[in-house]
């Protein structure tokens, strides 16, 4: 069957379709660009190669399909509009991130099978931006280690959706899972051997793989933001750098998924040289512009001593070039300018949060009863947690960023991320079970007007996506709730 032009995910601002104007892709077809279209042309071009067996040539001139670059500063950098006519197809865009943006838009328009022909793009004009400037996954990569090439490959998938920042949770009480020079240790005793929660594992990122994943990201214009916790959650920093404790004698290791016993110790020197060394090496390795530096959960270091620490590590991420995001338990802190909290509580509760939009921060939704991806979907779910609640399809859906909580209104929204914490996943197939068709909904939130969603449309589109995830070998939770096709 056809697709109609809208039958995407997330569901586009504006389309109009026209069905006496579809494009029918002939043998002959091929992708025309220049300058700054030309990558996302070539990726255009290998797509429909592979949907079609035909030869698709990039072509600079005029072409069949092409694809434009317009800059135009009073447009969102992910803004585009496509233009499918009886006589071929235009994608424009004022940077090649908008691009992009209008080619996962335009993949979703060829048929999920490979080879299907005759082959014809829905005609009519689809215009489109995003709600939100951020729209980010979130992947625990501490209590479950996941190698470069499943990174890759989670990456390949979200950005579909339109997702275009991957935040990192690097470190835990388990593992410590990214290389820092001048601390070995981290990485060779807390990235080793058994260090995932029940002693899966091992694993971590030379900073020669975190750098080629963020290079490699940056090719499907997702911003890697790394998260290192602090003061909290360290107890693989301990286990590994005895001095790093208050008393100086070693911990035990551990991978239980307990949380909240460890803190580092806020009144000893070395803790920050030792952040400090952390957090420049981090945004040495970063070029985008965040830095998370957690903060959550911080259960063994009192109120007192968790401001002290704040107060001098936040800054740090400014000093390196960075802004900080941290879970939102920072805002009890005075923030510096442009730091960011992650909020993630199930009720409303006041952390302080209102209390910095009012002061112009901007924040992330992430409340864990809706967007948290490692919740289980129903009492029957093989993997995950419960304790934030069952998180049906419809329920990640069924919310918005705006109304979570009171003194948080729009304006105040950098936008919304769906965590993934990994304590009963063991591999990328476990990863997708739990985002997929999860991560979609939390896509099309962050993306999609306000006011144009609907459960019962995403359902259908969703529908869709059966064949296509199958085609590309991506695992997916065959939820009850939608009539997969
Ligand atoms: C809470 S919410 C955590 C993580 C756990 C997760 C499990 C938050 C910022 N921290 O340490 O992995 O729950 O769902």
């Amino acid at each position: 069957m056809m697709r109609q032009l809208g039958d995407v995910i997330p569901l586009p601002v504006s389309v109009r379709p026209d069905p006496s104007a579809d494009f029918r892709i002939a043998p002959d077809v091929s992708v025309g660009a220049g300058g700054e279209a030309a990558a996302v042309a070539d990726e255009l071009a290998v797509l429909l190669r592979q949907a079609t067996g035909f030869a698709v040539p990039r072509v600079a001139g005029a072409a069949p399909i092409h694809l434009v670059v317009e800059e135009d500063a009073a447009k969102s950098p992910e803004h585009y509009r496509l233009d499918v006519t009886a006589g071929g197809v235009t994608l424009r865009a004022p940077t090649a991130q908008g691009l992009f943006a209008g080619l996962q838009t335009f993949r979703q328009l060829l048929p999920a099978e490979t080879g299907t022909a005759p082959m014809n793009i829905p005609g009519g004009r689809i215009e489109d931006e995003p709600r939100f400037p951020y729209r980010g996954a979130m992947l625990d990569l501490a209590r479950h280690f996941y190698a470069p090439a499943d990174l890759r490959s989670y990456i390949d998938t979200i950005a579909q959706f339109k997702i275009n920042h991957l935040h990192l949770h690097l470190t835990d009480d388990q593992g410590w899972r990214l290389e820092i020079a001048g601390w070995p240790l981290l990485t060779e005793v807390s990235g080793g051997e058994g260090t995932g929660v029940d002693g899966a594992g091992p694993g971590f990122l030379t900073a020669r793989e975190y750098t080629d994943l963020v290079a490699y990201a940056a090719t499907r214009f997702v911003t890697i933001v790394p998260e290192i916790d602090l003061p909290g959650h360290v107890n693989a920093v301990q286990f590994a750098y005895p001095e790093l404790t208050a008393d100086g004698v070693p911990v035990q290791q551990r991978v239980d998924a307990e949380v909240g016993y460890s803190s580092l110790p806020i009144g000893k020197e070395i803790t920050y040289t030792f952040v400090e060394d952390v957090i420049r090496t981090v945004a040495e390795l970063t070029p985008g512009p965040y830095l998370h530096i957690g903060g959550d959960e911080a259960f063994s270091t009192t109120a007192e001593d968790y401001r002290t620490f704040m107060s001098r590590v936040l800054p740090l991420a400014g000093k390196y070039g960075k802004r900080a995001i941290g879970w939102h338990e920072m805002a009890a802190v005075d923030l510096p300018a442009s730091a960011i909290p992650q909020y993630w509580r199930i009720e409303p509760a006041d952390d302080g949060v209102a209390r910095a939009a009012a002061a112009g921060h901007q924040v992330i939704m992430s409340p864990a009863d809706r967007s948290y991806l490692d919740m289980k979907y129903d009492e029957s779910s093989p993997l995950g947690l419960d304790w934030a609640g069952l998180v049906s399809v419809e329920r990640s859906y069924d919310w918005d960023p705006a109304d979570r909580l009171p003194g948080v209104p729009e304006e105040s929204l950098l936008g919304v991320e769906a965590p993934l914490w990994s304590e009963t996943l063991r591999s990328l197939s476990d990863v997708q079970f739990m985002a997929f068709p999860r991560l979609p909904a939390i896509a099309e939130i962050g993306w999609t007007p306000r006011a144009a969603r609907d459960w019962r449309s995403l359902r259908r589109r969703l529908a869709a996506f059966g064949p296509r995830w199958e085609a590309q070998g991506v695992n997916f939770h065959r939820s009850a709730e939608i009539d997969w096709s």
